[in-house]
């Protein structure tokens, strides 16, 4: 029998080459695998039943490569994903590892920095552009600070306004059609991001030049390193048409930055991100920017990989389970009814400011409506743990 949570290319489930490539590096420890090279990443994913691949310009192209490696590589790489039968919808710039982005990269003090930023920003288009990415994300895990004496915040918020809108103008000129998608965090590798949530960016997209190629990608674990809520965040986002690209992973509050598994910490609330996803339609590319705990091998890489679009699947199943619980329905529906008979708000008009002014309001009845969110929450529950 086939396999009801095996990915299909419709589902479009996506992996950074740094993700399935990551070697289990961290801050007190070596490596524990392999490199793997970026055609050898391209078949794995093949192999795991993955759509789509994405990269950072120097995942692909090493910092140093002379114009003419950097031509074969993409090349090559460009046929192995054919070969493959992988997309590439996004790229994005390592403007992170490098010592020369020590101090910001688009906001750094230093116009050779953020020159030198801007270029490799460029640069990374061009790749993707060659690979057919129409998706540019935007990290800016730099732009930060551990003393605010540095620089003022305003200043900071000025230059990567002057850099995005240089980028669109970029991306214009070239006939590329990339989206932007701009990805936030509140800390970490710097002491404090400046956009630390995705709520900050909205805020920021509508003082650029343009507006309408700018959007964002929410990460579930920087959303909830600080303990927040992703369906929230990227609820906002969805409703104002700016949700471009979004980072699937998992995180536990309070912890250094764990990129685990999709749903592996908290699937309740990866539970609720899928429905929402697959309530409102989104078509995006669901990217999983997470890698395997440093205990695993290239098996181990394999069984992630795995798991994260396993767990994406069977929430999404669990999701149209709930969506179709007539029980559920039933106190779903209830909410919506008024419990006694009101005016409608809507567009502000004289009539109806007069309307609601003369609104003869029963607080009482309100405040003791009962809403059997206890139910509705037990019956997801038991949903989730596989007995309803
Ligand atoms: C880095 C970061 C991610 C970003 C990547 C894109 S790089 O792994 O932790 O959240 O999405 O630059
Ligand atoms: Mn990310
Ligand atoms: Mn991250």
């Amino acid at each position: 029998m086939d396999d009801p949570f095996a990915p299909r290319p419709e589902h479009k489930f996506s992996f950074g080459l740094w993700t399935v490539g990551n070697r289990g590096r961290d801050p007190f420890g070596d490596p524990v695998r392999p490199r793997l090279s970026p055609i050898e990443i391209v078949e794995l994913l093949e192999e795991v039943g993955a759509w789509g691949v994405n990269l950072h310009d120097n995942d692909l192209v090493p910092i140093d490569a002379t114009p003419a490696e950097r031509d074969r590589i993409v090349t090559e790489f460009a046929q192995a994903c054919g070969t493959h039968g992988l997309k590439v919808p996004m790229v994005t710039t390592n403007l992170f590892t490098d010592p020369a982005f020590k101090d910001g990269a688009f906001t750094a003090n230093d116009p050779a920095v953020r020159a030198f930023a801007v270029q490799k920003a460029m640069g990374a288009m061009d790749i993707g552009a060659e690979l057919g990415a129409t998706i540019l994300v935007m990290w800016g895990g730099r732009e930060g600070t551990e003393t605010d004496g540095c620089r003022r915040p305003d200043v900071a918020v000025a230059r990567l306004r002057e850099a995005v809108n240089f980028l669109c103008e970029y991306s214009l000129a070239r006939g590329y059609g990339y989206r932007f998608a701009l990805e936030a965090k509140p800390n970490e590798p710097r002491g404090d991001i400046y956009m630390p949530t995705t709520g900050a960016y909205l805020g920021f997209i509508p003082t650029l030049d343009h507006p309408e190629m700018v959007g964002v990608n929410p990460e579930v674990a920087h959303v909830h390193m600080t303990g927040l809520n992703m369906t929230h965040a990227v609820g906002q986002a969805w409703e104002v048409g700016k949700l471009f690209h979004i980072d699937l992973n998992d995180q536990v509050i309070g912890r250094f930055d764990q990129d685990l598994r999709f749903g592996s910490a908290n699937p309740k609330a990866a539970f609720w991100l899928v429905k929402f996803l697959e309530d409102v339609g989104y078509d995006g590319p669901r990217h999983f920017d997470a890698h395997a705990y440093r205990t695993e091998g290239i098996d181990g890489v394999k069984d992630f990989a795995r798991g994260c679009m396993r767990t994406y699947l069977i929430l999404k199943d669990k999701a149209a389970r709930w969506n179709l619980d007539p029980e559920i329905q039933d106190l779903v529906s209830a909410l919506d009814h008024p419990s006694h008979p009101a005016p409608p708000v809507g567009r502000y008009s004289d009539k109806g400011a007069a309307a609601l002014r003369s609104y003869d309001v029963d607080r009482t009845a309100l405040g003791s409506r009962e809403l059997h969110y206890e139910r509705l929450d037990q019956l997801t529950t038991d949903i989730l743990l596989g007995v309803r």
